[in-house]
């Protein structure tokens, strides 16, 4: 089912949870209508290569290339090559599987030649056969940093190597002050008829995008309603440490908590049936609640949650004019 044939999604994504909301997006827009802006906070270099690890769980999603069960890489690669580079004493906690280096060697030596990420993301999409849109934050350097008892650590650093086990004291998004937009971003925000959140990781994957230059501000004006998806069921993350996070830094861990992160953005939130009573207790009565079940465990998941946050949104939609 083509939900609306006409109306221009655009999805703020990263991580695990982004890639499994815009694969159940995807079937249910028309083709070339739905545009993911994705975060680039992630990215960093290993063995002089660069890493864009949230562009490719989409982008391999997307193609059904990807290894889902793990989360990250493509499906049925080997490590060959990583066991190589440990042999010549490097370090190789951040795994790069054969079929995965591909993909960074061709955006390493595309950067080299002077093409920005965004063109190089397109030109991948394309050559997978995937019809969304996918845009890059930013084509500038942005990074994710962890302050940590032990120091500051990069993210990768921090989530990979360290198993997300050091507390986290304060994240900040290094470059940010300083990235403007990646072409098309400002663009697909403005003409957007809906706007969704994907369920993920409110600091780390949706944080850094809404602090790239002008990117919260055009979503304050945009005319489409915006609906965040929730990462977490019943006070816990789906997948991933957004849910320790948030209680290090002292947001509550649960519908309330997410939406005051976003609530000078949110028109809608969709929870997990677990969490609607405490989300109707604690949001805002400006902010539209409902409820599914949040498990993206099958493409058939994803599809029903997207349904749900579309048809929430595409109640809140107001025809003409700018937010009140
Ligand atoms: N996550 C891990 O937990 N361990 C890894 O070794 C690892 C390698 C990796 C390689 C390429 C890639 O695109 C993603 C990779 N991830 C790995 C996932 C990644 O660290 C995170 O899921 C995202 O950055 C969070 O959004």
């Amino acid at each position: 089912m083509i939900h609306r044939p006409l109306s221009r999604i655009v999805v703020l994504a990263g991580g695990v949870g982004g890639s499994r909301f815009v694969r159940g997006v995807a079937p249910l827009a028309a083709p070339g209508r739905t545009t993911v802006i994705i975060n680039t906070g992630d990215d960093d270099q290993f063995h002089g290569l660069q890493v864009s690890p949230d562009a490719d769980t989409i982008l391999y999603v997307l193609a059904g290339l990807a290894d889902t069960r793990r989360g990250w890489g493509r499906r049925g690669e080997s490590f060959r090559t990583l066991g190589a580079l440990r042999t010549l004493g490097n370090q190789t906690w951040f795994q790069l599987g054969d079929l995965d280096l591909a993909t960074h060697i061709d955006r390493t030596a595309r950067r080299l030649a002077g093409e920005p990420l965004s063109a190089i993301i397109a030109t991948h999409a394309r050559a997978l056969g995937i019809s969304t849109r996918l845009l890059p934050m930013t084509d500038a350097p942005v990074r994710t940093r962890i302050r940590t008892a032990r120091g500051e650590l990069a993210f990768q650093e921090w989530l990979v190597r360290e198993r997300a086990r050091p507390k986290v004291l304060s994240i900040r998004y290094v470059g940010c002050r300083k990235a403007d937009p990646a072409p098309g971003v400002l663009d697909a925000i403005a003409a957007a008829d809906v706007i969704l959140l994907a369920p993920s990781n409110p600091f780390v994957s949706l944080g850094p995008i809404l602090a790239v230059r002008g990117v919260r501000r055009a979503l304050r004006a945009a005319r489409a309603p915006i609906v965040a998806i929730s990462p977490l069921i019943g006070g816990r993350s789906v997948r991933g440490p957004a849910d320790r996070m948030m209680r290090a830094l002292g947001v509550p861990c649960g519908p309330a908590g997410l939406a005051a992160l976003f609530s000078d953005l949110l028109d809608g939130i969709v929870v997990d049936d677990c969490d609607l009573a405490s989300a109707r207790r604690g949001l805002p009565a400006n902010v539209a609640i409902t409820a599914t079940n949040l498990l993206m465990t099958s493409p058939a998941r994803s599809r029903e949650v997207a349904d749900v946050a579309l048809q929430l949104a595409h109640s809140l939609a107001r025809p003409e004019g700018e937010r009140p």
